[in-house]
């Protein structure tokens, strides 16, 4: 594949699933993310041309001197997939951790818009582009607890319809992937290393697979240039939708 793919969060679950796959089909990858030593691990291991950044999504100055300091080998990016993203923590808006709050709101959203801005001048100038953006079920639904995290997913549902709107006129294609549960390190991440916690989300039905919305990631890529995957919602056959399950017995 003779694209320029760049994306977030690509230390771990679907990003690291889709960096992976997009390396089968020789796609040349910008991989973002704060873990050094897990972005080191994958250049090595990956069968193509890799570049690594890592900041912080939530550090707007950082963020732009990223993409700033791209080498022209790796530039213009074709495809920008906004995938970084965690929930911290669940508790009902009483008892939450006002820094969950803001880890959630400056990571899942502000994030998403800086990287976005950041790489949308090479995307405008050529007329050309396609960005992806990893919204949630909790974008169309809110669940007991999930208030601020699902506040965070309906910000993408809207963030991804306004730049489809405003971005038309460019010709970028913009669409956005809205899975159920996918057993990652998500739940790990909400519930501070508890991880017979994260385990429990996940165990008595079969739960999306990293794999699963990377292969949705590439439908979305390979779509024919004058076709956009707007809006991909993708649940485990156990789920319905945000809270029912069916959890073996
Ligand atoms: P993981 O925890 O496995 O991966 C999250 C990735 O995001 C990591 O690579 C992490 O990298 C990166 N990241 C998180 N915060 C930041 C930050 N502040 N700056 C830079 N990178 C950051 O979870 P998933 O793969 O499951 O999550 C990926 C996306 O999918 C998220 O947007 C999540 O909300 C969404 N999603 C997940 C679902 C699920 O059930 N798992 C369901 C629906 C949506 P590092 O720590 O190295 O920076
Ligand atoms: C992640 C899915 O249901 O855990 O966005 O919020 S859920």
């Amino acid at each position: 594949m003779n694209k320029t793919i760049l994306i977030t969060g690509a230390t771990s679950g679907i990003g690291k699933a889709t960096a992976e796959f997009l390396a089968s089909q020789g796609a040349r990858l910008i991989l973002c993310g704060r873990r050094q030593e897990r972005l080191d691990a994958l250049k090595e291991e990956l069968p193509t041309e890799v570049h690594t950044l890592n900041f912080d999504v939530r550090n707007r100055a950082a963020v732009f001197e990223a993409i700033d300091s791209l080498p022209d080998a790796f530039t213009p990016i074709d495809v920008l997939i906004n995938n970084a993203g965690n929930a911290h923590g669940l508790d009902d808006v009483v008892g939450a951790d006002l820094d969950d709050w803001d880890a959630m709101i400056d990571g899942n959203v502000k994030g998403v818009m800086y990287v976005t801005k950041a790489i949308l001048p090479q995307m405008t100038e050529r007329k050309k582009g396609h960005i992806i953006n990893i919204g949630s079920i909790a974008g169309f639904e809110v669940y007991p607890k999930g208030n601020v995290y699902c506040a965070s997913k309906f910000a993408i549902d809207a963030f991804t319809k306004g730049l489809r709107i405003d971005l038309n006129p460019y010709g970028i294609r913009v669409g956005a992937i809205n899975p159920g549960l996918v057993e990652t390190e998500f739940s790990e991440v909400r519930f501070k290393g508890d991880e017979d916690r994260a385990a429990s989300v996940y165990s008595k039905l079969d739960a999306l697979q990293a794999e699963d919305i990377a292969n949705t990631i590439l439908f979305m890529i390979h779509a024919p240039e004058h076709v956009t995957l707007a809006d991909i919602t993708i649940l485990p056959t156990a789920q319905a939708n945000a809270t029912v399950l069916n959890k073996r017995v």
